[in-house]
């Protein structure tokens, strides 16, 4: 039943979106039980459209989240990862990758998207379409014609703006104009490579707000990955939930990154030019043994 709704809805978008099979869906959620409950239900309906599998890691929520979850648990069958303490999104997000990693073929899609309600689950679909275009990453992006922000006050909107431009300067990637969504789309297949070649640093800056979202899109660059965006229209309006972007903490991790990347002595461009790029692994598969791509 579900394979075959696949079918229509790739129909649906020019035919193509079923070729990349699964659709693995990576929810970070901390307090976030008002927004899950308004989300899971549009998470519901693409799950008649597509064949998907969702994670979602509960963060030692105290806010009845769990509750909300265990709701929706028959419906959607989550697999439900719970931290006994707050950890911080760096380390929520590496838990739910590595999970994943155990559980996906390489010819599998990732999506990783917030809880608040503010991402719009349809749009997976086009970024589906991206990805089967040749793109390894495809991220929802503000910046393309048709994409925008409801509800974002000018500071923030100004804020946000002048971040991404910093990082497209330091870290200039072909077809990408967003840095800052975590609303991305992966084949499964380099999110595979990422982990067999840097192992748990992938992610390696954890405590440092959320940093961690840049950090992704340099490794994966690093890697060699195509890059992609699709329009998408950030809904801050329907935000529920307190945000719990610190910007003193990602500020101060975006520079570090920066200084990471960028240190002459061994630095990340230096440490990592050598590592293979997407493709020379091997198989996806053999590129998801260490040993087989360690530097
Ligand atoms: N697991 C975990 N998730 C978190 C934590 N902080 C935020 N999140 C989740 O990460 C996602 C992003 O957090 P948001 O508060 O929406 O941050 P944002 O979208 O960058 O910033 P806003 O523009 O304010 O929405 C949401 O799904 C949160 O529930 C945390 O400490 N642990
Ligand atoms: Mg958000």
């Amino acid at each position: 039943m579900r394979l075959s709704q696949t079918t229509n809805a790739s129909e649906r978008h020019g035919g193509s979106a079923a070729r990349l099979s699964k659709v693995w869906l990576l929810l970070p959620a901390f307090n976030e039980a008002e927004s899950l409950s308004l989300l899971l239900p549009k998470i519901k309906k693409l799950a008649d459209e597509v064949l998907l599998h969702t994670i979602v890691c509960d963060d030692a929520s105290t806010d009845g989240t769990r509750d909300v979850l265990r709701e929706f648990d028959d419906e959607l069958r989550l697999d439900i990862i719970v931290h006994k303490m707050n950890r911080g999104l760096g380390e929520t997000v590496r838990d739910l990758f590595e999970r994943v990693n155990e559980l996906c073929s390489a010819d599998d899609v990732i999506v990783r998207m917030d809880c608040d309600d503010t991402h719009d689950p349809a749009i997976i679909l086009s970024m589906i379409d991206k990805l089967n275009q040749g793109c390894d990453v495809v991220v929802a992006s503000r910046f393309q014609p048709g994409g925008g922000q409801v509800g974002v006050n000018r500071l923030r909107s100004l804020l946000s703006t002048a971040a991404n431009l910093f990082m497209k300067l330091l870290f200039p990637i072909r077809g990408l104009k967003e840095y800052s969504c975590g609303y991305r789309a992966y084949r499964a297949s380099a999110i595979k490579t990422a982990l067999a070649v840097y192992g748990s640093d992938f992610i390696q800056l954890k405590g440092l707000g959320f940093s961690c979202t840049l950090e992704k899109l340099v490794k994966l660059r690093m890697l060699g990955a195509r890059f992609g965006e699709v329009p998408f229209v950030l809904r801050y309006d329907r935000k529920l939930s307190q945000s719990k972007m610190l910007a003193n903490i990602t500020t101060f991790g975006y520079i570090t990154l920066a200084i990471l990347y960028y240190w002459p002595w061994n630095g990340w461009r230096n440490h990592y030019k050598h590592i293979p790029k997407l493709g020379e692994c091997g198989s996806a598969e053999g590129a998801a043994k260490p040993q087989s791509c360690r530097l």
